[in-house]
Order: C-alpha cells, then structure tokens, then sequence
C-alpha cells in the first residue's frame, strides 16, 4: 500500500452508461467527474504523484483504469477484460505503460483477467476467479506473475460480486477489510480480518494510500470502526460510481 505514482483516466460522457449488475439509474456526468476530481486530490494529498490520461467516448468504464492492466515497481502486465466493451481498454493504456515502465508483460493466454480481481498483499497476489477473470487468464497471470518475481495465488470471488476486490481491500501488512461473505470463505486465514457491517458491503473496496485509508463517505459505520482502530480514515464520495459498481480500487493503477 506504498505508492509513488498513480494512472487515472479522465471519465468520458459516456460514463452514464457504464455497465453495472442492477440498474438503480445512471450516474450523472458531472457528478462522476466531481468524484474523480477529489479522488485525484486526495491521491495527491497522500503523497502520490498522478498521472492523468484523456477520456475516451468510445469507452463507458475506461475510467476504471485499474482493470486492463497491472502496475509494480518492477515491471507492468497488460490484461485482458472479461466484459466484451472493455477489452479494448487495453490498447489504449498500453502505449502509457510501455513509455513508464522497462518492462511490460502481456497476459499469455487465451484467458480473460481484470485488475479487480487482484489483489496485492505482502504474502501473494491473490487472483479471485469471477464472472470477468477465468481459470485460463488467472493461470496466465500466474505466469506473467512469476517473470517480475512475484508469487501469484487463484483463489475465488464469492458467487455473484463482481471483482475479488468488490470485496476486500488491504488495511496494513497483516489486515485484511473484508465482507463477512468473502470473510467465511477463509481465503484470508492467517490474516487479521475487519469485517465490514452488514448493509455497509461496497464499503469494502476501500483503498490503504501510504499514511490513509479512503473509504466511501457513504458508508459512516465503516469509516466509525476504522476511525475507532486507529486508521486515517480519507471519506470520499462515491455514490455516482457507485451505481456503475465501482468503489475507490478502480479509479487508478498505483505502483
Ligand atoms: C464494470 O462493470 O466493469 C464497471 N462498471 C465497474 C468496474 C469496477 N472496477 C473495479 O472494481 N476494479
């Protein structure tokens, strides 16, 4: 959770028709944008330095830049989207990452993974196999993985939660922030666990930046209990995103 730098994308108009699970209307442009523009602030305010690309129109969710790719310090992996509109987020990206990084992997399968099915703790990468991540591309991942010397680990999202890290996030070297239902499963034994409260759940894609943790200032009871354990709790708004199933995770690649 210590990051230099960050890429975020811009959102475009076609935004409003990001694509999501249920339906509970469109986000409105600007209030996305309004989102985005205090996430970028706080990124800042943590210490990193951002880099913003242009929206593209022909990409509803590319604002979500942390699903066609991956970033570590040593090196960079281009994913492959498991939704059909979101593939082609890839190429756009590429071209940044190659002019960042010395070395940038491609997912050698024939498979599909996204960004938010990862999740990068100090014991593994955990891949949580999804509706967007399968068996072939998690295995890829693996692989690619392996090359910046890093340990992969397939585990699986709970039944209908879109990414692994819908949710969890990483609070600290040893805690986990987690649903009761991802949780149970047991993929984070040996972890310290918080579990979020029940009604609060998309609370979980929160995000530990360096010295702060963000979470949706939707969800008080989240940021209550973090606050009670200690954290420096950074509450941003969410809601507009939030009705394209997207929480704080998906708004940047951080290296
Ligand atoms: C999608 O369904 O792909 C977008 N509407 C939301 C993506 C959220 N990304 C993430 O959790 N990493």
């Amino acid at each position: 959770y210590e990051f230099n730098a960050a890429i975020v994308r811009e959102p475009a108009r076609s935004v409003v028709n990001g694509l999501r699970a249920d339906d509970r209307g469109n986000p409105t442009y600007d209030g996305v944008k309004a989102e985005h523009a205090a996430y970028i602030t706080a990124m800042q305010a943590a210490g990193v330095e951002v880099t913003v690309l242009p929206a593209l129109d022909n990409f509803p969710d590319s604002i979500f830049v942390e699903d066609p790719a991956l970033a570590f310090p040593e090196g960079a992996i281009l994913l492959r989207p498991g939704a059909e509109t979101r593939v082609g987020e890839t190429a756009e990206i590429a071209p940044t990452l190659k002019a960042m990084f010395s070395t940038v992997l491609d997912l050698p399968s024939s498979g599909f993974a996204d960004g938010g099915d990862v999740l990068t703790t100090p014991r593994s990468v955990m891949i949580g196999l999804s509706a967007r991540t399968d068996r072939a591309g998690a295995e890829g991942l693996v692989a690619s993985l392996d090359r910046l010397g890093r340990k992969g680990e397939i585990v699986q999202t709970p039944e209908g939660v879109l990414h692994f890290k819908t949710d969890c996030s990483l609070l600290d070297e040893e805690t986990m922030l987690t649903t009761e239902r991802l949780g149970r499963s047991g993929v984070f034994d040996g972890f310290r666990q918080v579990t979020i409260p029940a009604g609060e759940e998309p609370a979980a894609n929160a995000l530990r930046v360096n010295g702060v943790v963000m979470v949706g200032s939707d969800y008080p009871r989240t940021i209550e209990m973090l606050d009670r354990l200690g954290y420096n709790v950074v509450p941003l708004k969410t809601t507009e995103i939030g009705k394209i199933d997207a929480g704080l995770s998906c708004m940047s690649l951080r290296w």
